[in-house]
């Protein structure tokens, strides 16, 4: 790859020192503005990114303030959108020089550098390339396949959390009248414990808190997450809740920049001064997969408090009047945590009781906590009941309903928690079928549908034969890359919506379409005029979206107007005319009004600035729950952060967890760096601590295979990867997604959630075969 040789080998490693954001993002900002080749039209559309009016940002789902004209993108949002608005464009000519073999040979980030695809496109197995095909063609191809299947539930559709409400809706309804629940989406591999696990504790599976409640926290505590390159607009809350005298508490096994200091790229007078400031106040660095642990061992010095507290006359520190209107099963959970032997919990978490005693005061301390998380807590096997944990520390202290304080699953794409309210969901609950039956008086499909793991089985197996992808890189986002790719070849019709060309592209199964379709920044022009569509952020908060950009070409068609043109080759216009749905999007948000609640004058509602608060009945207290209260739940910890299974064959050198660089969203590769962990130019790399380096006989940038542990007898490796020596907890390693991706075994998934367990993988670490000796590289 050529940028790798811009680094001389000692200058590709070195630790990173400087806060996050600061000139280091600017610099960042500038050089995407550059390398769209676009730079004046979206420097422009950059100052409408998440304002009224303008567009959602395409990049995380953090929320936004509604305080209008302040600037609201930072460092990756501008990446994201410069990745979007290029002008290179991926069209038939470029389909006609390289074949799909030739296609192959590429890395992930030049197929998705070529540009925009900007024209239908159809696999032709005789050339082994990708020919041009008109839409009404592409639309009767997929019908006839959809048609001829046996069954309806032989066909499977995929969905990616960019797409917008709007899509999601006519996409669900279109899938279900056509007659299956098989929905896997990018949740399944992402927050999908979160869901499960509230869902069951506070009847929600969504966050408590809205942007405000950050404004009047007493602690925050930011679990298994890496804000300074996932949530950047997340730091400023963090740094401004410490300075008015806040603690921010966080538990990550890595050292991560964007916790420790952070300098806003957006304020002059910081930025020319070189002032930084702190993002938290307390840091912990258990073991992948400890969290549970940690949580336990501070409900263990509550309860002993509380205790105390009793005895002396003290003030409590249980809030008793939540816990006895509010709660249910508090006995049994205390039960539990009295019979967690300390030793269980120091060993599982790496931490002993004296280094988790400060995060319990903390929590003592506090009137007022939100507990933040993502991907470090819920991609384990036993990610649901660490998040019940979450949720039984929270009731403890009634910091469930109030101002400042609650549950905050902070989510990854920019609509993924909008696709879920909207039906993408393959257990769908019965209240929405209902719904949808009254409005359409159509009988919807009551069977619940494969999840993502479930789909490659599926089609492993034949089951599955027609994949459709409503965005997403399936291919590489899922685990077991070589079996999910072959998962892709056994269709008999392969059909990705996509905004840009990405590996699952070249997997085609015998049949194969690539549908070119709008980005959040295109302008989006349909009969009725141009339209906004919708989503709704980590606080429940739901908005409208203004693409600004002329799109690179009259072939590339909106979302809607895709699943719409689908739905009608194969429907007909049972239930609805789906082309004159797809005329005016405010006839899909009547629809949306009418069958989803908390939607009624959804249009109406919409004209409000900032957009509005879909509400979250626990939030009000109101508990969805069978018993009507908020339920405890007693989870004993595992006896081992591993599924059985790994285990079984042999004993791992290390747990490998698999995150993201700073120049990464997902599988789309922004470039090759990753600043605030010093790494240059490279990404197949693996992050170990110098002990373990040591204790395996290994050196520090020497090129190591990687084989995951498993024992069905599949050999999975990936290979030729350099040795970082890297400030992590002993026996933890990280490297990247998705070059790791092949490691991770399909069926190991988290209990109740069966998310792939991405953030322990129990490896073994060998010296590859011939290569050549370590390179150097400035150590930790
Ligand atoms: N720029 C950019 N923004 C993004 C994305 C992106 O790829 N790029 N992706 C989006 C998406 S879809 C998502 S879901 C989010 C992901 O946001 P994150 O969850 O922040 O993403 P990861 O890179 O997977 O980081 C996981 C973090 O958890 C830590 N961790 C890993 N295992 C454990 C553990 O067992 N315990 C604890 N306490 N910590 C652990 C890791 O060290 C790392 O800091 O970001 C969204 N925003
Ligand atoms: N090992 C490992 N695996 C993981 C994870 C991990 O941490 N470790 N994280 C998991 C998580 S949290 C997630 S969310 C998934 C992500 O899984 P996905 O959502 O499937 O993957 P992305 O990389 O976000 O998808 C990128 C592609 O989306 C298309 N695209 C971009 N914008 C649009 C748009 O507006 N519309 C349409 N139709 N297409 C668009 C482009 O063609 C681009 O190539 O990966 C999961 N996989
Ligand atoms: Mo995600």
């Amino acid at each position: 790859m050529s940028r790798t040789s811009r680094f001389h080998p000692a200058t590709r490693f070195r630790p990173y020192t400087g806060p996050a954001g600061g000139w280091g993002a600017l610099r960042s900002v500038a050089s995407a503005w550059i390398g769209s080749g676009n730079a004046l039209k979206n420097i422009r559309a950059m100052l409408r990114t998440n304002q009224n009016g303008g567009f959602d940002c395409p990049g995380c789902a953090w929320g936004d303030s509604p305080e209008a004209g302040a600037v609201k993108f930072c460092e990756n949002g501008a990446k994201a959108v410069n990745w979007e608005a290029t002008r290179r464009r991926v069209d038939a000519a470029f389909f006609a020089r390289h074949s799909l073999s030739q296609l192959r040979e590429q890395s992930d980030y030049w197929l998705e550098y070529q540009g925009r695809l900007t024209e239908p496109m159809r696999y032709d197995s005789a050339s082994n390339r990708y020919l041009p095909i008109s839409w009404d063609d592409a639309f009767t191809l997929i019908a006839k396949h959809l048609n001829g299947l046996a069954s309806p539930d032989q066909a499977a559709f995929y969905t990616s959390g960019r797409t917008s409400n709007e899509a999601a809706f006519v996409y669900q309804l279109f899938v279900r009248s056509f007659g299956t629940n098989n929905f896997p989406d990018c949740s399944n591999m992402c927050h999908e414990a979160s869901g499960v696990a509230l869902g069951e504790t506070i009847g929600v599976g969504k966050g408590t808190v809205t942007l405000e409640d950050f404004d009047h926290a007493d602690a925050i505590f930011v679990l298994g997450q890496n804000p300074g390159t996932n949530h950047p607009r997340m730091l400023e809350p963090l740094r401004q809740a410490l300075e008015r005298g806040a603690q921010v508490v966080c538990f990550n096994p890595l050292r991560e920049r964007g916790l420790e200091r952070f300098q806003h790229p957006q304020k002059p007078i910081e930025m020319l001064a070189n002032q930084d400031a702190p993002t938290h106040s307390l840091y912990l660095r258990p073991n992948l997969g400890g969290d549970l642990a940690v949580l336990r061992g501070m409900a263990k010095y509550l309860l002993q408090w509380e205790r105390e507290a009793q005895a002396s006359g003290a003030p409590a520190v249980f809030d008793h009047a939540f816990i006895t209107e509010h709660s249910h099963g508090l006995d049994d959970y205390l039960a539990a945590v009295d019979a967690m032997p300390w030793e269980q919990i120091e060993q599982q978490s790496g931490l002993t009781r004296e280094a988790i005693r400060p995060a319990a005061e903390v929590y003592r301390n506090a009137g007022r906590t939100i507990v933040c998380w993502a991907m470090g807590i819920t991609q384990h096997h036993h990610s649901v009941a660490t998040i019940q944990e979450i949720s039984n520390l929270l009731m403890l202290r009634g910091n469930l309903g109030k101002l400042g304080a609650g549950a905050c699953p902070v989510r990854g794409h920019s609509n993924v928690q909008g696709d879920r309210t909207m039906g993408i969901n393959e257990r769908p609950p019965v209240a929405l079928l209902d719904a949808l039956e009254r409005q359409f008086d159509l009988p919807m499909p009551r069977r619940n549908g494969h999840n993502t793991v479930e789909c490659i089985q599926a089609m492993l197996t034949g089951q599955v034969k027609v994949f459709i992808g409503l965005g997403g890189n399936f291919a590489q986002a899922t685990p077991d890359s070589p079996r999910t790719h072959q998962a892709l070849r056994n269709c008999d019709l392969t059909v990705q919506i996509s905004t840009k060309l990405n590996r699952s592209h070249l997997a085609p199964g015998r049949e194969a379409l690539i549908l070119p379709c709008l980005g959040r920044t295109d302008i989006d022009r349909q009969a009725s005029g141009p339209q906004a569509v919708t989503v709704e952020d980590s606080f429940s908060m739901i908005h409208a979206s203004w693409g600004q950009l002329e799109p690179l070409s009259a072939l590339m068609r909106s979302e809607p107007a895709i699943v719409a043109g689908m739905a009608a080759a194969t429907l007909g216009t049972r239930p609805v005319d789906w082309l004159w749905l797809a005329q005016d999007y405010a006839r899909i948000r009547d629809l949306i009004a009418a069958t989803i609640p908390g939607f009624a004058d959804f249009n109406q509602r919409l004209q409000q600035p900032g957009g509005f608060y879909l509400g979250n009945a626990a939030a009000r207290r109101e508990w969805k729950t069978p018993s009507g209260r908020a339920e405890f739940k007693a989870h004993p910890l595992p006896a081992d952060v591993l599924p059985a299974r790994a285990r079984r064959s042999g004993s791992p050198d290390l747990i490998l967890q698999t995150m993201r660089s700073h120049d990464q969203y997902n599988t789309t590769l922004y470039g090759l760096d990753d600043r605030y962990r010093g790494v240059r130019g490279m990404r197949k790399v693996v992050f170990v601590n110098p002990d373990d380096i040591r204790r395996l006989g290994l050196a520090a940038g020497q090129q190591v295979d990687l084989v995951s542990l498993w024992d069905d007898g599949i050999e999975r490796r990936v290979s030729g990867f350099t040795v970082l020596a890297y400030d992590t907890p002993p026996g933890q390693a990280a490297a990247y997604y998705p070059e790791t991706n092949p490691l991770v075994p399909l069926e190991s998934t988290g209990l109740q959630s069966y998310t792939p367990t991405s953030k322990s993988i129990a490896v073994k670490i060998m010296p590859t075969s011939g290569a050549q000796a370590a390179i150097a590289l400035a150590s930790v």
